[in-house]
């Protein structure tokens, strides 16, 4: 007889947009790959006791907790994913990981460069005791940007000398559109800059497997002042009547330089009227070229200069087959997948990581050189000058 599976207990903090990704996550992930660990939906944690007693019966969670300290003290709790607003990153991961408990951590890692930095040292004191720690970058895990980092890895496209990554969304371009915690630097951090464009940082050095080294950028905020927030679900809420001053930036751009010499330049907005979650990301090399959209996400195209000019041409790689990262464990070829699959592989790999006491990627050292990069883009705004990023 073989043993069964032993348990993973899983307990999230945190239960709107980004909670009910997870969830489904949390959910899927075994039904579909094979897993060393049984993840169990143990515990949702909420301050509302009404709410999260409703969350948790809708997105499938045993019990429920309203203090996430509480949380951290159960014995039925091995691993804690933290879908709170980034103010309280920093906090919650580094108690959660010094009880002992696996991390996982939406991005970004956290408000601010200190912060990310007290994370780090967190998990590297957990990872001697077998504690594993990631930051849910999950677009990392669309097969088909997997796919361009295996073909870059595999020199598919040479030296990489261009990369453009733009992250456009347009959820705020209504100057009624309410205040909600994204876009209040003490809840957020930073605007569009963080919320979006951390993804663009961490795919395009994930892609490339180069770091950003120094930027020059420029932040603006369009509408500066709003009404207030009342109910907030997804990136949508409702207005009140009294106003406030928007305190984030609405579209960040940059232009960069990444340790391999190769040139970058970024934008992220929410104001790309039209645009509702294009990730664009392109990226040049000295034998090829790649490019990648979201909206467009199960296709990832190729164009290859080893061949004969006559036919070559960018080539549209459906990236739906078993060959394909992820690929396997779904659908036969040519049934896509979605937003949430990014989620679903999440889980996968960071179980896998914590089964087999690895490291999982990306790690709060990669979440802490995206917030390097983050922090060098308000300051070079800030200053009107080129930043470098420290490792
Ligand atoms: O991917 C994006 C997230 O990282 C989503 O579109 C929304 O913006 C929700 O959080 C961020």
């Amino acid at each position: 007889m073989t043993s069964p599976t032993p348990r993973l207990g899983v307990a999230m903090i945190g239960h709107s947009f980004m909670g009910a990704a997870h969830s489904q996550a949390w959910h899927t992930a075994p039904r579909f790959f094979d897993l060393p660990l049984d993840p169990v939906t143990a515990v949702l944690c909420g301050r509302d006791e009404g709410r999260t007693a409703a969350a948790a019966t809708r997105l499938g969670w045993a019990a429920t907790e309203t203090s996430w300290e509480r949380t951290l003290e159960r014995d039925d709790v091995d691993l804690v994913d933290v879908c709170t607003p980034g103010d309280t990153h920093a906090e919650i991961a580094i108690a959660a990981l010094r009880a002992g408990k696996h991390v996982l951590c939406e991005k970004p890692l956290a408000n601010s460069v200190a912060e990310a930095e007290a994370m780090v040292a967190a998990a590297d004191e957990a990872a001697e005791h077998g504690v594993r720690a990631m930051v849910g970058f999950t677009y990392r895990r669309v097969p088909a940007v997997a796919l361009a980092r295996r073909l870059v890895e595999q020199g598919r496209i040479g030296e990489v000398r261009h990369v453009r990554a733009q992250y456009l969304q347009d959820w705020l371009v209504d100057p009624e559109a309410p205040l909600s915690w994204r876009l209040q630097k003490d809840r957020a951090g930073s605007g569009a800059l963080g919320d979006i464009g951390a993804h663009i940082v961490d795919l395009t050095q994930y892609i490339t497997g180069d770091r950003v080294q120094e930027v020059s950028a420029r932040l603006e905020t369009f509408v500066k002042e709003r009404p207030l927030a009342t109910e907030q679900s997804g990136l949508s809420a409702t207005a009140s009547t009294e106003r406030g001053a928007v305190t984030v930036d609405d579209a960040a751009v940059f232009i960069a330089r990444f340790g391999g010499g190769a040139l970058g330049v970024f934008e992220a907005t929410r104001f790309a009227t039209g645009r509702k979650n294009a990730i664009r990301i392109e990226v040049n090399g000295s034998r090829g070229s790649l490019a990648f959209d979201f909206e467009d996400m199960n296709v990832l195209e190729l164009f290859d200069a080893t061949e004969p000019a006559e036919t070559a041409g960018f080539r549209r790689i459906l990236a739906t087959e078993a060959e394909h990262p992820y690929v396997a464990a779904w659908w036969p070829p040519g049934h896509g997948l979605g937003y949430e699959h990014g989620f679903t592989h999440q889980v996968v790999d960071l179980v896998q990581a914590v089964a087999t006491g690895t490291d999982p990627a990306p790690g709060f050292r990669d979440g802490l050189q995206v917030q390097r990069v983050l922090d060098a883009v308000e300051t070079s705004s800030d200053t009107r000058t080129w930043q470098e990023i420290h490792p």
